[in-house]
């Protein structure tokens, strides 16, 4: 199984890769490019019109500012796409979030959180695992490894805190 990402510079990567750390975890195969809506927008296109001729079953685009890369792949490519607003001007990445979550009807773009790049991730393998059985019992088992890592810092902070019983 294989999705694809695009972000629209590489001053994105930073966040970019939290996605692609759990999507290894996952096993799920990714191509990575830098490719720009403004700045590249034939290769963009082009990308997205042949994603799923090159076996990619999902997108994901993170852009910043004036962030229409998530929109303009959806556009062209009747693969799901998922929006990841990056956080990388002076309006804290509230103009990333609104320029990819406003999308007119007709194309949706699925957006997480300002430099939710996990989430985005996460995202990601919760739509693949209703194709895939195996993604559906090792998200199940992520959720529990997460769920038992809460419960050790709550056990932490309960410990701690006696004093204040
Ligand atoms: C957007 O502009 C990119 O997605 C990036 O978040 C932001 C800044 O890009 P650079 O000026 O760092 O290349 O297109």
């Amino acid at each position: 199984m294989k999705i694809g990402i695009v972000m629209g510079s590489d001053s994105d990567f930073e966040i970019v890769k939290k996605s692609l750390d759990i999507l290894k975890e996952f096993n799920i195969s990714v191509e990575v490019r830098v490719l720009s809506a403004h700045r590249t927008s034939d290769e963009a296109l082009e990308f997205a019109k042949n994603a799923e001729n090159n076996g990619m079953e999902l997108l994901i685009g993170a852009a910043g500012k004036a962030a229409h890369l998530p929109g303009v792949l959806a556009s062209v490519t009747t693969l799901p796409v998922i929006g990841l607003p990056i956080k990388s001007s002076t309006m804290d990445g509230l103009d990333s979030l609104l320029s990819i979550v406003q999308m007119p009807k007709g194309i949706p773009v699925a957006t997480v959180a300002i430099n939710g790049a996990e989430n985005a991730a996460l995202l990601a393998v919760q739509i693949l695992s209703v194709k895939y059985d195996e993604l559906k019992q090792s998200m199940k088992d992520y959720r529990e490894i997460m769920r038992l890592e809460v419960l050790k810092k709550n056990d932490k902070i309960v410990e701690i805190t006696k004093e204040y019983l």
